[in-house]
């Protein structure tokens, strides 16, 4: 797979540790439409990826995390897309504000054992188990065309993040 570039985007999971639950929206539009996922976007220009994960949080859901762990990284590539998707993602345990449906995401809690996998990108049941575990991963995942379908994958417990993912390093 030949990849020539790469764009950054955040994913932010906020966890009621206490209770065993976790904040998911359901992605109302745009990328990722119908799935359930954690929240975040793209990085705006002159920003940093933490800067993004809390910007993307409040716009989406109107949590204001107070703190947030960079707890992984996800470099996603599709079929005949030279342009791999490089998805930082973060946790939240300490946030102010209760979430609101907002245009792009309707949010909605679940306990850490209910978890709608059959309805979320068909990577997450892989690496979100570990960063419910409190540990740090580095992931890559070739999909197919019909962007459900995975073609490659690996998957690394790792015990340090690097700043963004070396594409000289990649597997496949
Ligand atoms: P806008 O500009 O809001 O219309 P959109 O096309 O909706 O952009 P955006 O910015 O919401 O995309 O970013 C896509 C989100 O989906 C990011 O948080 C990263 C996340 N994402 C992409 N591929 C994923 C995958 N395979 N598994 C996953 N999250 C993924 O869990």
């Amino acid at each position: 797979m030949t990849i020539q570039g790469k764009k950054f985007y955040t994913l932010v999971f906020t966890l009621d540790q206490p209770n065993q639950k976790i904040l998911l929206g359901m992605k109302k539009r745009g990328f990722g439409m119908n799935k359930y996922n954690g929240f975040g976007g793209k990085l705006e220009p002159g920003e940093t990826i933490e800067e993004a994960a809390y910007r993307e949080l409040l716009e989406e859901s109107y949590i204001k995390a107070k703190d947030m762990k960079h707890v992984g990284i996800n470099l996603f590539t599709f079929e005949n897309n030279p342009i791999a998707m490089e998805v930082h993602v973060f946790v939240t345990l300490n946030y102010e504000g209760t979430p609101l449906e907002t245009e792009e995401m309707r949010p909605e809690w679940f306990s850490y054992d209910a978890i709608p996998y059959d309805q979320m990108w068909t990577d997450d049941r892989f690496w979100l188990p570990i960063a419910l575990d409190g540990k740090m991963f580095i992931g890559e995942y070739y999909f197919a065309e019909d962007q459900k379908t995975i073609l490659s994958e690996k998957l690394d417990i790792v015990h340090e993040l690097p700043r963004e993912f070396d594409l000289d390093k990649r597997t496949f």
